[in-house]
Formats: C-alpha cells, structure tokens, sequence
C-alpha cells in the first residue's frame, strides 16, 4: 500500500520558518511502525510553507497514495480541512486519516461527511495506525481496531480507546527517518531532529491537553532505545536534537543516567534542547545541571508558565514550580533554576503564560519585566482554550473567550479577555515586550552559526520587526500602528493554500 503522511504547515509566532523548521516525530514513528513491505512517505508541510498546494500535487501524483493522514493541532484544523479537500480533488481514491491532538480531543470535528475524512486515529497512534493498515490490506472490518473511529455509511463508529502503550515491552519500534520526502529541517543553522525517552505527565496542568490525551502517567523507553534513535538522527544528519518528551524531568535521577548514557555513546557532540520543570532543575541542579551540560544540553525549555502566585494556581502550576526547602509555600523556583542553567553556560527558553483571567496590567507587566532580567529566549503565550483543557471549562464558564476562530488559536494570539484587560490589550503589551526582548539572544544565537548568520541574520531581524517602522521606534507614530501592520501580516502568513 502507499501511504503519505502530512504534518500542518502552520506555525506560530515563535517558531519563525526562517530559523525553526522542526520534524513532526509523530509521522516518521507511525511510518516506523507499518509493515516493511508498504512504500510511506513523509512530507512535513512546514518546509514547504508557501508552496503547499504545488508541493501536494507532485506528491500525490508521485506517490499515488492509497492512504492519505494528516497530524493536526487544534490551530491547524482550518489548514488540515483545506488539505483534505484538496487530496480529495487530486486522488478521490485514496482514503484519509486524521490523528494528533485535535483530532483526539475533538473527533466530532472530523464526522462530518462534508469534511472528507475516512478515519481518526484516537491517542497514541503506531498500534492503531499498523491495526488500520492491515485491516485495509486484507478488506477485514474494523471494528476491533482499539482506538480507532471510521466511517461506517455516513455515520461514525467510535471503537474502544486504546490503553496507553508501556513503551518498555519493546512493541513501538524506532521512527522511520528515511520516510521523509522534503529537506530543510533547522534550528538556527543546524540541523535539527527530534526524540522521545518518554512519554506523559503525572501533573495536571490546567492549559495542557496531554492528561485529556493520555490520563496522568509516565512511560519511559529503555536507553538503549533512545541512544539507537540519536543515533539514527544523527546519521540522517541532525546535528540539533530536541527532545520531545512531555515531562522528561519527573524522573530526575533517570534524567542523570540519560545524561550519563549520552556522554559514555560519545553523543554529546549535538545541541539538545529540553523541556523541563523549574522545580526539578531548581531542586537538583547542583548534580544535574552539570551533567546536562557535558552531554551537550544547549536549551532548557523552562516551564515558569508565571511568576504570581495567584496566576500559578489558576494555571495548576503551584507544584512543579515551587522550590523545596522553605515549607509549603516556599517559593517561586524560576530564579534558582535560571541560575543553575547559568552557571553551566546553558541558555533558557522560558514560557510563560499571560493574559489569565484575574490579569491586571500590572501583572502581566511583572511577568514581562521578570523575563527582560531572566530569561534569554522569551516564550510568552496567552492562555489558549484547547478542547476539554479545565482552563477551557473556566474561560468558558466566566464568559472570557471572545475569538472562537480556531486558527487563531496559535498561543501568541490572545483569544480570551481578563477581568480588567480587553485581548487586544494583552496581545498589545505582550507584542511590545518580546520583539527587544527577542533581540537580545539573537547576537548568541548568530555566533554559534555565523554561516546562517551572514545569511539569514538580516531575515530574522525583518521578521521579528515585521509592522515596526523606524518612525515608530523613534516616537512618531503610535506603536499600536505598528501593531496593527504586525497583526494584518500575521494574517496573512496563515493562509497557506
Ligand atoms: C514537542 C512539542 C512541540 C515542539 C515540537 C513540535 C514538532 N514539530 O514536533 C515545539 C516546541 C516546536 C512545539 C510548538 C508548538 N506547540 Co507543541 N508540543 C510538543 C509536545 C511537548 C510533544 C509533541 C510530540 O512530539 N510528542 C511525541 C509524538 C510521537 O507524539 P504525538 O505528537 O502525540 O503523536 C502521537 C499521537 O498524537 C498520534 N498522532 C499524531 N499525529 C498523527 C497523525 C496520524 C495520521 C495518526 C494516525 C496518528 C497521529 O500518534 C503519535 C504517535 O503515538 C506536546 C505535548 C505536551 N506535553 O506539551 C505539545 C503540544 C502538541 N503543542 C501544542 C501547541 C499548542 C503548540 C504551539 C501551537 C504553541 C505552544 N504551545 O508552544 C506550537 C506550534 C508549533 C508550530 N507548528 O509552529 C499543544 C497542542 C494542543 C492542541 N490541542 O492542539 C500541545 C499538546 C501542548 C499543550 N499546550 O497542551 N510543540
Ligand atoms: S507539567 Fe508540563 S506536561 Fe505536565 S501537565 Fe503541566 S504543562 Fe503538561
């Protein structure tokens, strides 16, 4: 059978195409996981931004695909809808599959007979997406393919969900890299590639999908595994790894050993970027800092999500950001686990979260003050409403969503109101901050890669300031001018086909 796997090509604010193109690991682990005899193709729509509609017809026509799936995000369900007819027009044969977060948290999206789509893959995908595989090969039914939705006449049937995979026994084998049909994958200059340890969170964050997703849990590959899968990365060229796991630092004495497994594989040769609680880094950065350093960690993601205390326990984020040691309610851990990443001469990506519903202006303004002193690569969303989140439930309940329309819903566009502050306020002061605060990271960043530097170096800068004119960097023109331009040209960038 052909298959062609797609990931969106919408990206948002922070992930600007012309430094970040990173693979979607969820495509090359489902196309490692089919039967070897079928012919799959991977096409991540990112690299392709602004030719997508040419970039699908030579596909389709190449690869004459009898099954088509598509990895989607919730921003990304206008664009994904879009595809789909589009492959529908060129091989109204093929049969179409949606799966990733939207199409698992919000299958209805998907049921329409008009959307066009055959089959949802529900939660984890490599068992399922192998189970459908076969079933078509062999013209069999699909009702005992757990976690699977399909079209039954113009209704859907929704089978049973899949129980989470133990990840340790073995049964999902190593993404499939040599799927990939498109070039182009970069973090600032690098090649960049992504990889799993583990997979859940025992937390229980009020703005995150992953517990709808997946229940609270954590399931860990062996190392073994994971230093096979750099490995493989680093064959097919990476020279960045961004570990995708979505708490990889639950486990901190595990995390050491990873460390540890990665210098004695003589892989710390690559820049790792990882997501990580402040608390961990905070509580334990004396002995882990250190050894991330050695096996080459270059970004720590961290997730500070905000620095009052009023607007952590909206975000459920007390726990995972608290230090230990000064009793219950002893402290915000952001600081000392910046500092930890300091002093071993590693970078923070921080995320933040602005824009919750008791926000004054006052507040927000902390928040950003507290990222110009901190942080080196600012990451500051607004709090976005993705399907059955708690925070969804309670911007819903207090009537704060004023911007139903899903495509806006990319993290940097502020769809929800505050108490005290209009969205157009908050995306207002949020846009102001993090073009200077940007600014600051991007001579280190050059000087890593000044090849991309002399060229894209220019590139970057133009679109950091996009909508900004000199007239009113000097004061003469109002800079909610500026801001307008900015919002008018992001639109635009959202229009992919
Ligand atoms: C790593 C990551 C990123 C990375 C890398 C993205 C990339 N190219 O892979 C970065 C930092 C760039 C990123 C950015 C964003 N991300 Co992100 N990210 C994640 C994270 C941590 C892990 C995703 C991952 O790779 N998992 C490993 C793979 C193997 O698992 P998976 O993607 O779930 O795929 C499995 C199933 O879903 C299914 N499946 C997936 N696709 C398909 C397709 C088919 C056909 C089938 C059959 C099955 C299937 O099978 C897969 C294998 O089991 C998640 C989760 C989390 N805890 O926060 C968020 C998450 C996916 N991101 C999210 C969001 C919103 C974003 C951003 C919009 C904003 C943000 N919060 O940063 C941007 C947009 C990115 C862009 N395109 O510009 C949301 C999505 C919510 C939603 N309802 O859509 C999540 C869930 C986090 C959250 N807020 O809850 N992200
Ligand atoms: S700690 Fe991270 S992965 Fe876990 S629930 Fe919170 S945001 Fe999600």
């Amino acid at each position: 059978m052909n298959i062609l796997l797609l990931s969106m090509p919408d990206s948002f604010e922070h992930m600007p195409s012309v430094a970040i193109r990173m693979p979607n690991g969820a495509l090359t682990s489902l196309a490692g996981n089919v039967d070897p005899h079928h012919r799959v193709a991977v096409a991540d729509l990112i690299l392709v931004q602004r030719r997508v509609r040419e970039t699908l017809e030579r596909l389709v026509r190449e690869i004459e695909p009898d099954l088509v799936g598509l990895s989607v995000m919730t921003f990304q369900r206008h664009t994904a809808l879009r595809i789909i007819q589009l492959i529908r027009r060129l091989r109204p044969a093929a049969r179409v599959v949606v799966g990733g977060y939207d199409a698992s948290l919000a299958p209805d999206a998907y049921t329409d007979p008009s959307a066009g789509v055959d089959f949802i893959v529900r939660g984890e995908g490599e068992l399922t997406f192998r189970e459908l595989v076969r079933a078509l090969e062999r013209g069999a039914d699909f009702t005992g393919v757990a976690g699977l939705s399909f079209k039954c006449g113009e209704r859907f049937t929704h089978n049973p969900d899949r129980p989470v995979n133990g990840l340790d026994e073995g049964d999902v084998r190593l993404p499939n890299r040599g799927a990939r049909v498109l070039k182009g994958y970069t973090m600032v200059g690098r090649q960049v590639d992504v990889v799993e340890t583990s997979r859940g969170c025992t937390f229980d964050c009020s703005f995150c999908s992953i517990i709808e997703m997946r229940g609270r849990n954590f399931h860990t590959y062996h190392f073994d595994r994971v230093l096979a899968d750099i490995r493989d990365a680093r064959a097919h060229g990476a020279r960045a790894i961004f570990l995708v796991d979505d708490n990889i630092t639950l486990n901190v004495r595990r995390f050491e050993g990873l460390c540890r497994a990665i210098i004695a594989a003589g892989l710390n040769d690559l820049d790792y970027t990882v997501q990580a609680m402040t608390s961990a880094i905070a509580n334990h950065g004396r002995t882990l800092a250190p050894l991330m350093r050695q096996a080459g960690f270059r970004y720590v993601f961290l997730g500070i999500e905000n620095i009052l205390d009023e607007d952590l326990e909206f975000l459920r984020a007390e726990a995972k950001n608290r230090r230990r040691g000064d009793g219950a309610n002893g402290g915000n851990a952001a600081v000392t686990a910046i500092e930890y990443l300091h002093q071993n001469k590693m970078y923070v990506v921080g995320g933040l979260i602005v824009g919750n519903p008791t926000d004054t202006r006052a507040a927000i303004e902390t928040n950003l003050d507290f990222v110009r002193r901190y942080v080196d690569v600012p990451y500051i969303q607004h709090p976005t409403p993705y399907p059955r989140t708690p925070m969804t439930k309670t911007f819903r309940d207090q009537g704060l969503i004023i911007n139903e329309q899903l495509e806006d819903y990319d993290g940097t566009t502020a769809v929800v109101r505050t108490a005290h502050l209009d969205s157009d306020e908050i995306e207002f002061l949020r846009w102001r901050a993090d073009r200077w605060i940007k600014l600051k990271h991007l001579p280190v960043a050059l000087v890593h890669t000044p090849l991309f530097a002399l060229r894209n170096g220019l590139k970057m800068l133009r679109y950091t300031f996009r909508g900004t004119t000199i007239r009113s960097i000097l004061g003469l023109e109002d800079e909610r001018k500026s801001f307008e331009r900015y919002r008018a040209l992001r639109r635009a960038e959202r229009m992919y086909l």
